[in-house]
């Protein structure tokens, strides 16, 4: 069985703009993700050059800077059993044009510059993220009554 982990999503400024914030977090709701951690907070360069640290020498860089800092973005923390993997699914491939039909990206997004919402990608990724984002008084500890719906053991 899968360990418990925690993950990083962040809903971007172009889901603040189309006003898709709830639909994203009701699709993670629907599947039965467990919210450990949620603000609103405008990134600074800083942070963005922490982040997106792999994609420093991309010709987008700065597109991407720019675009994530149009608007506060919504960040969130899930928790759960092989959570990181069951959040990129529901999340789909980095490009909206690749990704499966279902998944945030595919039904929401036409762009890889503008893919609506980031996923942690692993274990030490998550760890990473989620330091960057939240301190730890920001992380709640509570029983999701519904877990006994979800997971029949
Ligand atoms: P993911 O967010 O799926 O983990 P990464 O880490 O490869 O994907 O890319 C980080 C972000 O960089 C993407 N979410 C996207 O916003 C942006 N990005 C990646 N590739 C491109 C590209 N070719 N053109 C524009 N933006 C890109």
């Amino acid at each position: 069985m899968a360990d418990i982990q925690r993950t990083l999503v962040l809903i971007k400024p172009d889901a603040l703009q189309r006003e898709l914030v709830g639909e994203v977090l009701s699709r993670f709701e629907r599947k039965g993700l467990k919210m450990v951690a949620m603000k609103m907070m405008h990134l600074n360069e800083e942070v963005l050059a922490d982040h997106y640290a792999h994609q420093k020498e991309k010709p987008f860089f700065s597109s991407l800077v720019k675009y994530m800092r149009q608007t506060p973005v919504v960040a969130v923390v899930y928790e759960g059993l092989g959570v990181i993997n069951e959040v990129r699914k529901v999340v789909g491939a980095t490009n909206p044009r690749d990704a499966d039909a279902g998944t945030i990206r595919a039904d929401l997004s036409m762009d890889i510059g503008s893919n609506m919402i980031h996923a942690s990608d692993s274990v030490e990724a998550s760890d990473v993220e989620i330091k960057r984002f939240f301190k730890d008084d920001e992380l709640f500890t509570y029983e999701k009554l519904t877990d006994r719906f979800h997971f029949c053991w």
